[in-house]
């Protein structure tokens, strides 16, 4: 089958086989929340922020055991390069507050990620979930004491993230997010905004390598509970970001469902040197269904493939689900992923744009449409096959769920 792939993409001037080989260079980061629900390890409590996960799976990780046994094995079953994203809330045995976390709290997942392979490690300071999130608000507060300590657990992220770049020889990603806002009509939309410009002053004060720590801002547009105003939201950060020098993350959850971050890609791209990506599915309401092989996912592979900006935009996956197997949700959202880079790396960008150049729209609509139908599942097939990945992870993924997950 593959073989006969091969043939009928080469007829398109494409060829398979460096389309494999580019593939399996790309990195994607894995998030580790989707294993527990996001709950954390530091024992801040039910999840807070505007951000829900809805279900009742069992065999939820409950500690750091399990979760990295879960890891361990949902990783296994997923082909490519392999990223760890981590959140603060996934400290180790700390007795300090998260102002004070410092790299020994993360030391245990740096071995891990070593002993399990992975490429490098990203990095998220955790503000929700937490007391000291004060009538929804963190560095946006107008309260001096809660602002200052989120100010400080975010300068302790950049450290402990120059500690995870320095071991794993590999840049690290800190996506800062907020769920600053208001559920209804706020009487005061710039204050919280000036207040977030200065948090935000004072955490880059911090003298931090910028070839091994590149600093991310997440924007959002409602979040559960917060859907009049969101300080962090798109114009705010993307000029904060283009002032700063420093790097937007856009969530395609995060935006109205008729915007497109395979559009907002390019924009960026035009600007800026590192664009950063969460990820994930939007369903109405919900912007954190597991990611899955559809449309607006091929456009996002497409535009990071064609522009050949596979070493600019940092992939990293944000989803959470628990009303299904938490590994298979992993696994599904990750493949598909791969497969939308490799639909994307199987295609004749250059005669696609050359048509579009000469405005021959009619063969541009007509060429697209054909390579919906191209055997693109064979080219997948040989892929895994040659990751040493088999196609079929649920097998594995039940027979984890009885002999493991369903003790728990
Ligand atoms: C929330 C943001 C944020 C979180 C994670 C857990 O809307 O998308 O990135 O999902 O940090
Ligand atoms: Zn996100």
């Amino acid at each position: 089958m593959y073989e006969l792939a091969k043939k009928e993409y080469a007829t398109y001037g494409i060829d398979t086989e460096t389309a494999l080989e580019k593939l399996k260079e790309i990195p994607v980061s894995i998030h580790c929340w989707q294993g527990d629900d996001v709950i954390g390890l530091d024992g801040g409590g039910a999840l807070s922020g505007g951000i829900q996960t809805t279900g009742n799976y069992p065999g939820r990780a409950r500690n750091f055991e399990e979760l990295k046994a879960d890891i361990k094995k949902a990783f296994s079953l997923m082909p490519g390069k392999k990223r760890l994203n981590l959140h603060a809330s996934y400290a180790m045995g700390a007795t300090v507050d998260r102002d004070k976390y410092e790299p020994k709290h993360f030391k245990a997942w740096v071995d891990f990620a070593k002993e399990i392979g992975l490429q490098g490690i990203d990095f998220n300071p955790t503000m929700f979930s937490h007391k000291n999130v004060k009538d929804g608000l963190t560095l946006s507060s107008p309260d001096e004491s809660i602002r200052k300590f989120w100010v400080e657990h975010c300068k302790a992220c950049l450290k402990i993230a120059e500690y995870f770049a320095t071991e794993m020889n590999s840049h690290c990603l800190v996506n800062i997010w907020i769920p600053d806002g208001y559920k209804d009509v706020p009487a005061d939309r710039l204050a919280p905004r000036l207040r977030l410009k200065k948090s935000l002053d004072e955490i880059l004060s911090v003298k931090y390598d910028k070839k091994k720590v590149i600093v991310a801002v997440e924007s959002k547009v409602f979040g559960i509970g917060v859907e009049s105003y969101t300080v962090g939201s798109n114009e705010f950060y993307q000029n904060y970001a283009a002032k700063n020098d420093i790097c937007c993350l856009l969530d395609n959850g995060h935006y109205h469902p008729l915007e497109y971050v395979s559009d907002k890609i390019p924009a960026l791209l035009t600007f800026y040197d590192k664009v950063a990506l969460h990820v994930t599915r939007g369903v109405r309401w919900d912007s954190d269904h597991v990611v899955l092989f559809e449309d607006e996912l091929k456009e996002i592979a497409k535009e990071i493939v064609r522009n050949d900006a596979t070493g600019k935009v940092l992939i990293g996956l944000d989803y959470f689900d628990a009303s299904i197997n938490r590994l298979s949700a992993w696994v599904t959202g990750q493949r598909a992923m791969q497969k939308a880079l490799l639909y994307a790396l199987l295609t004749n960008h250059a005669k696609l744009k050359e048509l579009q150049d000469k405005a021959d729209f009619t063969t541009l609509m007509v060429k697209q449409e054909e390579y919906k139908t191209l055997p693109f599942g064979a080219v997948w097939k040989e892929y895994l096959k040659r990751e040493n990945i088999s196609e079929d992870y649920l097998t594995e993924i039940k027979k984890y769920e009885s002999e493991v997950l369903s003790n728990r």
